[in-house]
């Protein structure tokens, strides 16, 4: 592991060429396992997004990862987590001459499209965390045959827009470098405000119009900023202003 320069995250890699899924794979075995153990596979035949939605994870094409993580912080904080693994993402791109969109909470973004998804899980009791699993998501180097036509309009790799085969080890690296670094002073240090520079800097919804969608409800406003606690803050059609927390919204162009 040329690339890697941290304490304990990617210290403790699971290796497979296939498996239905990282993120269950690592909640199977979190209980026996270190807190930073990095689940990987080359392929999922079974990946998930958010709300039981597929995740298209072709062999050998992209980065394909869980992080088995165990903070002792409020379970309400978790979902800062993905925002960390999307700062951190966008800066390791940046660290390779690539240039990346965060579109809150949890997804990167290159010419507009996805090219990466986070999905954080986790497991607690009595208000305790027993353990969060995050799991990364990458489009690295598929070429356009690998992307299914009904994600033709919002998926997007690196590879086809660059125009570059990129070392999958050294994205790897350099993504779990700047991740144990922001979720260092996440968990010890109980701040998130580099992680939400990046995603300020470098967000793709900041003053955009947009549909946020919560269940069956959609409401239309515009996005003013992301706040300190990593909050959308959203100003609703009727000029009130609202702080949204990243549980299980959509927000879309409009
Ligand atoms: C996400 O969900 O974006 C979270 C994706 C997390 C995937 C990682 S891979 C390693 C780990 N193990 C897992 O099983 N999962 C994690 P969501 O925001 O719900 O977006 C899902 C939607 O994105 C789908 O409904 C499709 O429309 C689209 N999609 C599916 N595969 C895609 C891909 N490879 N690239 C871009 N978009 C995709």
């Amino acid at each position: 592991e040329p690339y890697l320069d941290t304490s304990f995250i990617g210290r403790n890699i699971k290796y497979f060429d296939t498996i239905d899924s990282t993120n269950k794979k690592a909640k199977e075995i979190a209980f026996d396992e270190n807190e930073g153990t990095v689940v990987i596979s080359e392929e999922q035949t079974e990946g998930k997004g958010r709300l039981g939605r597929h995740w298209v994870s072709p062999k050998g094409k992209g980065i394909w990862m869980s992080i088995i993580l165990k903070p002792k912080v409020d379970p309400i904080k978790v979902s800062k987590i993905t925002l960390l693994g999307a700062a951190a993402v966008h800066k390791a791109l940046k660290n390779m001459n690539i240039e990346s969109q965060i579109k809150w909470p949890n997804d990167i973004l290159i010419d507009g499209k996805k090219i990466c998804g986070i999905l954080t899980e986790m497991n607690c009791e009595l208000n305790m965390i027993n353990y969060v699993v995050m799991g990364i998501g990458i489009n690295v180097n598929f070429n356009q045959e690998d992307i299914p036509v009904d994600l033709k309009d919002k998926a997007m790799s690196i590879k086809i827009s660059k125009d570059i085969e990129i070392n999958r080890k050294e994205l790897l690296g350099n993504i779990i470098n700047e991740f144990e670094k922001l979720y260092i002073d996440f968990r010890d240090k109980k701040t998130i405000s580099k992680a939400i520079k990046v995603c300020r800097e470098s967000s793709a919804l900041i003053g955009k119009e947009v549909r946020i969608i919560k269940g069956e409800e959609e409401t239309l406003g515009k996005v003013l900023d992301i706040n300190e606690e990593g909050e959308l803050v959203v100003e609703f059609q009727d000029g009130t202003v609202d702080n949204i927390y990243s549980g299980e919204v959509s927000v879309r162009g409009l």
